[in-house]
């Protein structure tokens, strides 16, 4: 009997500009074992810990970029959608790797399910400061003008970025972290054909159910150990640790 085909839904790897480091060694492993069995590989934002322009990304990453093209060439579809900390990968990323670029929210049918995939940071609208922030990130204008700076520079400021948005998170209640209810809520009536509304980001692995069938299913970041995926085929979606 031919193998039931399968999706695989993974987000936060956060890669580490160290080769070596255990959370790379794991999702190489992940991408060269269980991925290739995919039909279809959904990265779902902040597969990198960081992204501040092609030139610096594909030599940092330049081993996962070498991964993510084997997998590819192997006929794994890979689509990507961006996090809030890689959203700068551009041609010559989706050219070296085979990858496809996702809009910020996708709908679509997988394996006869009707989903909604996002990051998931644009679903906590109760940090009302960070949407400001992040609007501004995401102005076409401001990112050309970042991309057209020297490399150190950009370099720099990416890492103050980083600094603050650490400094800052420390001292935010821990409900602004989370998805606000109510916008999950507005987006289920924007989609009244969804039923399942699947995200990363708040690092709070979950399934949610709501009224009328509805699911929310918060898919796990990576650490040391390993890393979570949600597997999607006609019998339904599950969330599971990775093979590494
Ligand atoms: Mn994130």
């Amino acid at each position: 009997m031919p193998k039931k085909p399968f999706s695989l839904i993974a987000g936060d790897i956060h890669l580490q500009t160290d080769p070596d480091h255990p959370v790379n060694r794991a999702f190489l492993a992940f991408l060269a074992g269980q991925a290739r069995e995919a039909d279809t590989l959904y990265l779902i934002g902040d597969l990198f810990e960081r992204w501040v322009g092609d030139d610096i990304g594909l030599e940092e990453y330049a081993f996962a970029i070498e991964a993510l093209r084997e997998l590819t060439a192997s006929g794994t579809e890979v689509k990507l959608l961006y996090g809030n900390r890689d959203f700068l990968m551009r041609e010559a990323f989706w050219d070296a790797t085979g990858v496809q670029p996702l809009p910020e929210v996708v709908r679509t049918r997988l394996h006869g399910h009707e989903v909604i995939l996002c990051h998931g940071d644009e679903l906590c609208t109760l940090d009302v400061a960070y949407q400001k922030v992040r609007r501004r990130l995401r102005s076409r204008f401001v990112q050309w003008l970042f991309l057209k700076m020297p490399a150190e520079r950009r370099r720099a400021i990416g890492q103050r970025l980083r600094a603050r948005s650490r400094e800052e998170t420390a001292h935010k209640p821990a409900e602004w972290m989370d998805v606000d209810e109510t916008t999950v809520l507005v987006w289920f009536d924007a989609w009244p054909e969804a039923r399942h509304l699947i995200h990363g980001h708040t690092h709070r692995p979950a399934h949610h159910t709501y009224p009328n069938g509805r699911h929310r299913w918060v898919v796990g970041d990576w650490s040391e150990s390993g890393g979570q995926i949600l597997r999607v085929d006609t019998d339904g979606l599950r969330l599971e640790p990775a093979a590494v």
